[in-house]
């Protein structure tokens, strides 16, 4: 997963973009970049890492200009080098930088059409490099002197014609403003919004509402799936349709872990939506398991504390934070390499023994992907003292891998692989094992919304890719590349050595 963020507004963007990346750190914390734009020319800083530690003060004094584009980025297989950071840059036409969130499931096909058709070059194995060029040759193909909504809208929808997945895109074109668009189905998020100055009206959009909050633009609305927006560097505003066929299935993964609970996805605040998690997940308990003996409910934080909070409320019993967090260490999900990940549980929760001792504990989490940090912390909880230890996942089992921007393992490597729920309660050690029904998780979403969505994109719990392009032999050739784009990833870099006016140390 990855966030995105642009700003045209009337003074310097430099630090409202680099503000808001902040804020979507939890959409990626691999690597991060800035392009602003001043005079007809382009400044640009992207680096492995954090934001707080790719940007400092002499790479923001650099950043000038009353617009820009920001990106964090999350790691995917192949993407851990840093010429593979985001946003990317080509010269023609006009100069364009793009950054995306998301994944094309057809890249092997188009890069081979940017090579032998489009007559373009793509430097990295990165999708965003492919999308940016179709973009900039479709833009190209418009044969317009300087661009204008209309030509760039005219591209848009080639470029959708062209490309098949899950995609959030921001894109700056030089002298001229910022562009987004959204996948047809909308299953990657996308927001603008508006905040008045004294100048005039500065505009910004972003994969979440939250990082329109702090920088007090008020959430105009998501962008339509299909849709585009234009912003001019003046700040006039363009919106229009350029998909043929749309279709609102937004990612339900967003609303199990991914976003930020204090945003609103769709029409769907994701706060009410995990606490209505909790309450079908306890619904589900009272149904199943009326005589359950479950003495307390302790949450595996961060994420599934709101779920278990309204789950102990319905089930009646106590809540109690039993393992502390060390929130100097980041997610374990989102860190590259199963050892690292399995050596980061101990040295990220500690146990209170004395909410333990003795005592028939639920814990609670957001999902189960591989459950090898279930397993430690069901361990962790018995160590405590615990007598007997349940384990409930807000989401259903994860079975199937996400192509559309969320990097998951392949899916022999997921603990529901070939298992049963009891199967998967012995792996990790548990007294029971509840997971939540798809139907309740779809429901805890859409109930009491003002969402305009009835269905989402459901595919790692249900097979189910609402693109319909993605097959055995999409799997067979993305297991492929998963063997060889680290080191073919490598060695395009290390051969070609380019550094797109990279603001690097200096
Ligand atoms: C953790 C969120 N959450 C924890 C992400 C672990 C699955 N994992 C998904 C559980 S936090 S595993 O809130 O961001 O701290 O099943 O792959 O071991």
């Amino acid at each position: 997963m990855c966030g995105i963020v642009g700003i045209v507004a009337k003074t310097h963007v430099n630090q409202s973009i680099y503000d808001a990346l902040t804020v979507l750190q939890h959409r990626g914390q691999d690597a991060a970049g800035i392009v602003t734009s001043d005079q007809g020319k382009f400044y640009l800083r992207k680096d492995n890492g954090l934001v707080g530690d790719v940007f400092r003060t002499r790479h923001m004094r650099r950043l000038v200009g009353n617009m820009g584009i920001g990106h964090v980025r999350y790691p995917t297989a192949g993407s851990s080098s840093s010429a593979e950071a985001q946003p990317f840059y080509v010269n023609s036409p006009y100069g364009i930088v793009l950054a995306h969130n998301g994944n094309l499931t057809n890249t092997a096909d188009l890069s081979e059409d940017i090579y032998r058709e489009d007559l373009r070059h793509i430097n990295t194995t990165s999708d965003s490099e492919v999308l940016l060029n179709i973009f900039a040759h479709e833009l190209q193909e418009q044969k317009q002197l300087k661009p204008t909504p209309e030509s760039v809208f005219e591209a848009i929808k080639k470029v959708h014609k062209r490309i098949r997945g899950g995609y959030a895109v921001v894109a700056m074109i030089c002298g001229f403003g910022i562009v987004a668009f959204r996948d047809p189905n909308g299953i990657r998020p996308v927001v603008f919004g508006k905040r008045s100055s004294d100048e005039g009206d500065e505009f910004m959009v972003a994969s979440e509402s939250v990082a329109l909050d702090g920088l007090g633009y008020k959430l105009e609305r998501d962008l339509a799936p299909g849709e585009a927006l234009v912003i001019t560097e003046g700040g006039e505003i363009f919106t229009q349709q350029c998909a043929e066929e749309t279709r609102l299935t937004p990612c339900l993964f967003e609303q199990v872990y991914f976003a930020r609970p204090d945003s609103i996805i769709d029409g769907i605040a994701v706060y009410k939506a995990r606490l209505r998690m909790g309450e079908k997940l306890a619904e589900k308990i009272i149904r199943d398991w009326p005589d359950h003996d479950i003495d307390v409910v302790i949450p595996i934080p961060d994420t599934s504390r709101t779920s278990a909070l309204e789950l102990a409320n319905r089930l009646g019993v106590k809540y109690r934070e039993g393992f502390m967090k060390n929130r100097y260490i980041g997610r374990t999900f989102i860190m590259p390499g199963q050892q690292q990940r399995k050596k980061s549980v101990r040295q990220k929760l500690n146990a209170l023994d004395l909410e333990f001792r003795g005592k028939n504990v639920l814990l609670v989490d957001d999902s189960i992907v591989r459950g090898t940090t279930c397993e430690q912390i069901i361990e962790m909880a018995r160590d405590a003292g615990a007598q007997n230890v349940y384990f409930a996942s807000a989401a259903p089992a994860v079975r199937f891998p996400n192509v559309y921007g969320i990097d998951m393992p392949a899916k022999e490597d997921f603990i529901a692989h070939n298992r049963t729920t009891e199967q998967i309660a012995d792996e990790i050690g548990a007294d029971r094992l509840i997971y939540q029904d798809l139907e309740d998780l779809k429901d805890a979403c859409l109930e009491g919304s003002k969402t305009t969505a009835t269905d989402f994109d459901s595919s790692v719990f249900d097979g189910t890719y609402v693109t319909g392009d993605v097959n055995d032999q999409y799997f067979a050739r993305l297991s492929l590349m998963r063997g060889n784009s680290a080191d073919s990833a490598k060695a395009a870099v290390e051969n070609v050595g380019i550094d797109l006016h990279n603001e690097s140390e200096s």
